[in-house]
């Protein structure tokens, strides 16, 4: 930032008008070396009259004219509503008095280089937010499946909402049904009932009580509590 704003300071140029006349002159600014770096001992020894013309050329997209006043040619910064030329070879008349001439593109690239550096916070925080929220797809009862005896499958995971349970099994043998806690308790089939021999539920928050609907099953341990928080 403080590098930036020394890369301004060397831009200003200050044209002090000496005479009011007649018969105007065209300066380019910085002669053969245009509107850049170091163009402010430009002026020195040259006498401007109201009238004239200044040329400021420059690659436009690497640096901008700015008028400004004196509290902004000395601070270096940009007075709101300034008038600003941005197209590189641009002719500026001077009017009597003092004229103030910056550049503030540095300024503007500082602001640019810190706006996306904001944006760079924000996607990466978002992103971190994603990894934090992405679901976890989990085949019930891993390669064994949906089947007896997998009751003890859930223990030891964190279950989050949103989270796919994915059930695997014959389906000709087996079955899904979301009961309640007092059903999953009691082995009682009264839910809604899955039998795709693959059904993919997604997990809403708290406890949700599967258990197969086929009878002997669930006292077979063919039942899983699962708690997504
Ligand atoms: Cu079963």
């Amino acid at each position: 930032m403080e590098m930036n704003m020394k890369m301004v300071f060397v831009l200003c140029i200050v044209v002090l008008i000496q005479t009011e006349m007649a018969h105007a002159v065209e300066y380019k600014v910085g002669d053969s070396g245009g509107w850049t770096f170091n163009t402010v001992g430009w002026p020195k020894g040259k006498r401007f009259r109201a009238g004239d013309i200044l040329t400021f050329n420059y690659p436009s997209g690497a640096h901008n004219v700015v008028v400004v006043n004196k509290d902004g040619y000395n601070r270096c910064s940009t007075p709101r509503g300034a008038k600003v030329y941005t197209k590189g070879g641009d002719k500026v008349k001077l009017v009597k008095g003092q004229n103030y001439f910056i550049c503030n593109y540095a300024e503007k690239m500082a602001w640019k280089l810190e706006g996306c550096a904001i944006f760079l916070v924000i996607f990466m925080m978002l992103f971190a937010i994603q990894i934090s929220n992405a679901s976890t797809t989990y085949n019930v009862g891993d390669s064994n499946g949906w089947t007896f005896g997998v009751s003890n499958w859930p223990n030891g995971k964190n279950f989050k909402v949103g989270d796919v349970l994915v059930f695997n099994y014959p389906r000709e043998i087996h079955n899904v049904v979301i009961v309640n806690k007092v059903d999953y308790n009691n082995c009682n089939p009264s839910g809604k009932m899955f039998n795709s021999g693959k059904d993919v539920i997604t997990l809403k928050k708290g406890t949700t009580y599967f258990i197969c609907g086929v009878p002997g099953h669930c006292d077979g341990a063919q039942k899983i509590a699962i708690t997504a928080n």
